[in-house]
């Protein structure tokens, strides 16, 4: 027994020894220690588990929060989730055109239910994309590119049909450049033109609104100087905004006010400028003058301004816009186009026309007048919000 206790003192006054021994002999310095976790965080090692918690693994883990640096990396789920949202908003803002007597409700009654189309059933589908104001020329091109895409006998088959639908509506919208103005420029400056009444200091508001919320130096240009109340509605959005409304005194020439504010927003270094012009008609050669002189002079203060001249169009205007599109274009070398107001029509089919024969992206869709009511286009997720969803589950069941 005294052996033993013996034994066990020695025992414990040798581990004590070279305990101090071994602490005295390898300091970890804090830097070393630093550096130790660096090492192991690099190597994505981590300290093992105690023997108790080893056994446990096996059983169901609660889900541990993600460590600081995967919440700062964007995963494919984190990507996904706002995309998924954002079609279902673009329906909710699009729900006239899924109505029965709209655009997709209409194409729904061609194709639900129909396992087999029958051969008048094409010219059926030819009107209803003819009267959603695609018209004639893009709904010969789509019809015909559906032809030739599927074999004879796949041109009686509607889900052969109904996809190859959606594909080349697809195709046709991607156009290059479409989605979002293109941020090249510091300031990037923007000069956005219409008829009367389109939406375009609405959509200058809303797109004040996104980038200021983006942190970004916005100005907004009250360049209609004809009507009191157009600066007052920009100075309503810019407060809103928190951004800076660049105005004049009523009536000034609206080239030497755009010329005052890109000189301005160029020494005040801003990210964007946003420039309202008057609403006017594209077949008065005299207001199509002006807005070309307007063009001309942000040219000249800054080269390459203004890198974006968008065309505001009233979505529920019909084929209207086709020619607007084409007498807007003959005047300025326009890069894109806003559609507005698609909450407002059940047709909408002019985005295709516009889209197909003036070669022109969509910047931008306005579903509202609200802020947030302005989306940044995307071809597949528009076709996908306008012909694609639960109805396809119904067709299918
Ligand atoms: N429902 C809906 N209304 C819109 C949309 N965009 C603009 N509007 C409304 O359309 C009306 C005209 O918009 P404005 O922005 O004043 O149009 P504008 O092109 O600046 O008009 P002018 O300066 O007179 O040429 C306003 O009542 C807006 O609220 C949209 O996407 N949806
Ligand atoms: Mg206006």
């Amino acid at each position: 027994m005294n052996a033993a206790i013996i034994v066990a003192t020695v025992a414990l006054v040798a581990a004590i020894l070279w305990l101090a021994l071994r602490k005295t002999a390898l300091p970890e310095a804090p830097e070393d220690l630093q550096r130790i976790g660096a090492a192991k965080r690099r190597a994505g090692t981590r300290p093992s588990a105690p023997a108790t918690q080893k056994k446990s693994s096996t059983r169901p883990k609660p889900a541990s929060p993600p460590q600081a640096t995967e919440a700062l990396e964007p995963t494919g789920a984190h990507r996904q989730a706002p995309r998924a949202r954002d079609i279902d908003g673009l329906r909710r803002g699009m729900a006239k055109m899924r109505e029965s007597g709209g655009i997709f409700g209409r194409l729904k009654d061609i194709f639900v239910g129909k396992k087999e189309l029958d051969p008048r059933l094409l010219d059926a589908l030819e009107e209803v994309l003819i009267t959603s104001d695609v018209g004639t020329t893009t709904t010969a091109r789509l019809l015909e590119s559906i032809r030739d895409g599927l074999a004879k006998n796949q041109l009686a088959d509607s889900e052969k049909v109904w996809g190859a639908l959606r594909e080349r509506a697809t195709e046709l919208l991607d156009l290059p450049g479409g989605g979002g103005i293109r941020e090249e420029a510091t300031p990037t400056v923007v000069l956005m033109v219409g008829v009367n009444g389109a939406g375009k200091t609405t959509t200058i508001g809303k797109l004040a609104t996104k980038f200021s919320e983006q942190g970004k130096k916005v100005m907004i240009v009250a360049g209609d100087t004809f009507r009191a109340a157009a600066v007052q509605q920009l100075q309503a959005w810019g407060n809103r905004a928190g951004c800076e409304v660049f105005t004049t005194k009523e009536g000034a020439d609206p080239a030497s006010v755009v010329f005052e504010a890109v000189t301005k927003a160029v020494a005040e270094k801003h990210d964007i400028v946003l420039c309202d012009t008057a609403g006017r008609l594209h077949t008065k050669s005299n207001l199509m003058d002006e807005i070309r002189k307007v063009h001309r002079t942000a040219q000249k203060v800054l080269d390459g301004a203004p890198h974006e001249v968008l065309l505001v169009v009233d979505g529920t205007t019909g084929q209207n816009a086709i020619q607007q599109a084409a007498e807007f274009g003959n005047a300025l070398p326009l890069t894109g186009i806003v559609l507005t107001k698609l909450d407002g029509t059940a047709k909408g089919g002019v985005v295709l026309a516009i889209a197909n024969e003036q070669r022109l992206p969509v910047r931008y869709i306005g579903v509202g007048e609200r802020a947030q009511d302005l989306r940044d286009f995307d071809a597949a997720e528009f076709v996908e919000a306008l012909l694609g969803g639960n109805d396809d589950d119904a067709r299918a069941a």
